[in-house]
């Protein structure tokens, strides 16, 4: 029995846990209570790690399909079937690749997954960024000139939070790397603060609030417009440090003047008073801050919703100060110079659909355009990558069809599941207690400016590849290597290049390719401090609170903020006109559950014991007048399809709206996920509709879809 310390690799939060080791399995979790972060903290997922790790479902060697059943084989044969399939495309257009949300958990994945996107020189480069937070970096990108530069709630010495389409109680927050968040949102209002929550169901975070305010799903962006409105009309604008920085302001002011709170109210259902108290308290609260998330992303106007969030902070003086949304600085970053070349979109576009390239990628709604449109270029086959797009995607229905249609299909993924059925083959992936960690993506929108590394804290067995091993592999097979170079001689070569790019002479520590990466990183990071200093605080590095960084990480070429970005100006004119729509009916949105994580967390036994998650509430009025009850079915239809799904009748959802979790129906047939399978639940995806998107992004809309509900 020894203990071990590691990260929680399960959100964005980070947590330290403190893991009881038994031979090779995880007997007990508990949330690390020197943790330098997070200090103890720990949610029901984190206390689940070891039943996570050691499912008995996760695959342990390659799957290979022959006549339509999964065989074992060895990964030499795995990987000579994928050099020979892959490379006989001579378009590698014709190859996709989708990216899901696990590969940012990963340091495998934070640092490979680039160079096996540029590795296979195609165009169709999709992921889960475009059903999730691509908005914020196309408004990021246009404002700051970089799409990393994305400022997070200084919640720690905050007075005052406006939280919208978020629900940090049970997301465990998300662009905001923020363990304990609950504890730190109270401790906000024990020191006198306070903050308000903008969502149309009371959701954990909302109940919690000192006012929760309802609104109609997909608006946020005329309530945001109206407050920024707001702001100008009764002089409360007030830029302090940042007016030498920003350009713009003028701009935003003409903008937003058709955008007056009565012209709102009756769109967004929030009344005209409620705004211009909002706008009040924003600009007088001593310390403020304004944050969006996925209910603020995934609708039609995500980007300028996106925009709208930081212009707030801006022009409240916000951006960059204390208390305010600020920008960390991870250990393994350098400082920056002040300008840049800007962000720009387009550079080239969709075969089917003519969807701008953004961040190099296309929208994920449209995967299953470039799958089922014959021509030049058409997707035959599709590489995924920590992915689950046929429970994660808009149009379940389409997307199921274009999986099966394709000639060869690869997934790196530890399950045999919705997506990975369709495989030809499957390469699994270790377990989290066999592999690394350290947080290349969230300490990037972390609270604190920290650093951790931990080893795996059980060794990798005999026979299996680690996740660097295998996109190293698809690399070398997708280069033209073969699929058996030498992985070492060729991570020398990247390392090499890197240290004369850099002009250092000393060689890099680390056991692994990915430590000496990650050793070079940090040595030539903003800090100086090397890895062996991460090994030897197993708690973590905590180098202090976040830090005023403008101008210091501008991108533009203005070296300024461009707070009314040409771009983002444009889109306005079409958030004015949305304006006067009238919409009727019921619209459908999403929700989170602590105990859940997208689609994979399902096979978990404590996770999904219980009353059942996956449910559809529905207003006690409208229950009545439609006839449904709680505890009974209901029909849900939309534009792309039809559900039944159990009722939960509730107070806590407004009326017009009904709100469904996503991740689930897990009756499929060729799954094997056990535990999921009998708490399948329905897959909310067969409503989303893939042909509505944010354009600025490509970001699907999967909040106010328009639904038709009834009893079954
Ligand atoms: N309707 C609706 N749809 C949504 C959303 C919504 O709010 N509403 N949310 C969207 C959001 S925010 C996201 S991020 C996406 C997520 O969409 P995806 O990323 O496509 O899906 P996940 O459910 O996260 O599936 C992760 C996959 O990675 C595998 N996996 C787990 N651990 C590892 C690992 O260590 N390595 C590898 N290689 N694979 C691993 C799992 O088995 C699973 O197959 O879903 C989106 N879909
Ligand atoms: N427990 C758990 N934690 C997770 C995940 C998980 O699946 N489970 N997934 C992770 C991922 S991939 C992500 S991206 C993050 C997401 O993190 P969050 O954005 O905090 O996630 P949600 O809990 O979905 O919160 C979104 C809220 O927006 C509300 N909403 C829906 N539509 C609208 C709208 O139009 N306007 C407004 N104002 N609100 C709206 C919903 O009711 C919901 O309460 O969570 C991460 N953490
Ligand atoms: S909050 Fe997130 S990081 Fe922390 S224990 Fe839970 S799942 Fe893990
Ligand atoms: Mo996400």
């Amino acid at each position: 029995m020894r203990t071990e310390y590691t990260t929680c690799p399960l959100c964005e939060a980070t947590c330290g846990l403190e893991l009881t080791i038994e031979g090779d399995r995880i007997t007990r979790v508990r949330g690390d209570r020197q943790d330098e972060f997070s200090k103890g903290f720990i949610c029901p997922k984190g206390a689940s790690l070891g039943q996570l790790d050691a499912d008995p479902d996760r695959l342990s060697a390659p799957l290979v399909k022959r006549d339509g059943e999964f065989v074992e084989v060895s990964w030499e044969e795995a990987f000579e079937i994928i050099d020979s399939r892959l490379n006989a495309f001579e378009d590698r257009n014709q190859i996709a690749i989708y990216l899901g949300n696990p590969v940012v958990h990963s340091l495998a994945g934070s640092f490979y997954a680039g160079p096996l996107r540029k590795a296979l020189r195609s165009r169709n480069v999709f992921t889960a960024s475009t059903v999730d937070q691509m908005p914020k970096h196309v408004s990021c990108g246009h404002m700051y000139g970089s799409i990393f530069s994305i400022p997070v709630p200084d919640i720690d010495r905050t007075d005052f939070m406006l939280i919208l389409g978020a629900d940090p109680f049970s997301s465990n927050g998300s662009l905001w790397t923020v363990p304990d968040a609950p504890g730190r949102l109270k401790a906000l209002q024990k020191r006198g603060g306070s903050f308000v929550v903008v969502d149309p169901r009371r959701s954990r975070t909302a109940a919690a609030a000192d006012q929760h305010v309802p609104i109609r799903p997909g608006t946020d962006v005329f309530l945001l417009l109206a407050l920024i409105n707001e702001l100008f009309a009764s002089s409360l604008v007030s830029l302090g440090r940042l007016e030498e920085h920003v350009v713009g302001v003028e701009d935003v002011r003409a903008l937003v003047s058709p955008f007056t709170p009565e012209a709102v109210a009756s769109r967004c259902e929030v009344p005209a008073d409620v705004i211009r108290s909002l706008a009040q308290r924003l600009a007088s609260a001593e310390r403020a801050v304004v944050y969006g998330r996925i209910g603020t992303t995934t609708v039609d106007y995500g980007t300028v919703g996106s925009w709208a969030v930081d212009v707030l902070n801006v022009l409240t003086g916000n951006l960059d100060r204390p208390g305010g949304a600020m920008f960390p600085l991870p250990a393994h970053s350098r400082r920056g110079s002040g300008t840049g070349r800007g962000f720009t979109t387009g550079r080239w576009t969709s075969r089917v659909r003519g969807y701008p390239e953004i961040m190099g990628e296309f929208p994920a709604v449209t995967l299953a355009d470039e799958i089922e449109t014959p021509g030049q270029g058409q997707v035959r086959a599709l590489i995924t990558v920590g992915g689950n797009p046929a429970l994660s995607l808009p149009n379940s229905t389409r997307m199921e069809a274009a999986l099966s249609s394709l000639d060869f299909m690869v997934s790196v993924d530890p399950y045999l599941n919705e997506t990975t059925r369709h495989a030809d083959v499957i390469l699994p992936t270790p377990p989290p207690s066999r592999r690394v960690h350290y947080d290349l993506a969230f300490f990037n929108n972390s609270v604190r400016n920290v650093a951790k590394y931990s080893r795996a804290v059980i060794p990798l067995e005999d026979g299996r590849l680690d996740e660097t091993d295998i996109f190293f592999r698809l690399i070398t097979i997708l280069s033209g290597m073969g699929p058996s170079a030498d992985l070492d001689a060729l991570a020398s070569m990247q390392l090499a290049a890197l240290k004369e790019k850099a002009g250092v002479t000393w060689e890099p520590f680390g056991e692994t390719r990915e430590e000496r990466l990650l050793d070079f990183k940090l040595r030539t990071g903003a800090y100086g401090i090397s890895l062996q200093q991460l090994l030897d605080n197993p708690h973590g590095i905590d180098l202090g609170p976040l830090c005023e960084r403008i101008p210091e990480i501008l991108r533009t070429p203005s070296g300024k903020i461009e707070l009314a970005p040409p771009a983002i100006a444009a889109d306005v004119p079409r958030v004015l006109a949305g304006l006067s729509t009238v919409e009727e009916g019921m619209v459908l949105v999403g929700r989170r559950h602590l105990r859940t994580n997208n689609s994979w967390m399902h096979n978990v036994p404590t996770l999904v014991k219980g009353k059942q998650l996956c449910t559809l509430l529905v207003n006690t009025s409208d229950a009545r007048e439609l006839g449904l009850t709680d505890g009974g079915q209901a029909q849900v239809s939309s534009r792309v399809g039809k559900i039944e799904v159990t009722v939960e009748v509730t107070d806590d959802i407004s009326r017009g709206v009904v709100s469904m979790p996503h991740g689930w129906g897990h009756d499929q047939p060729g799954t094997r996920t056990t535990v999921a399978r009998e708490h399948a639940g329905v897959n909310v995806n067969l409503l989303t509709d893939d042909l509505r998107l944010d354009p600025l992004s490509g970001t699907a809309v999967l909040n106010g879809t328009r639904v038709q509900v009834m009893p079954a």
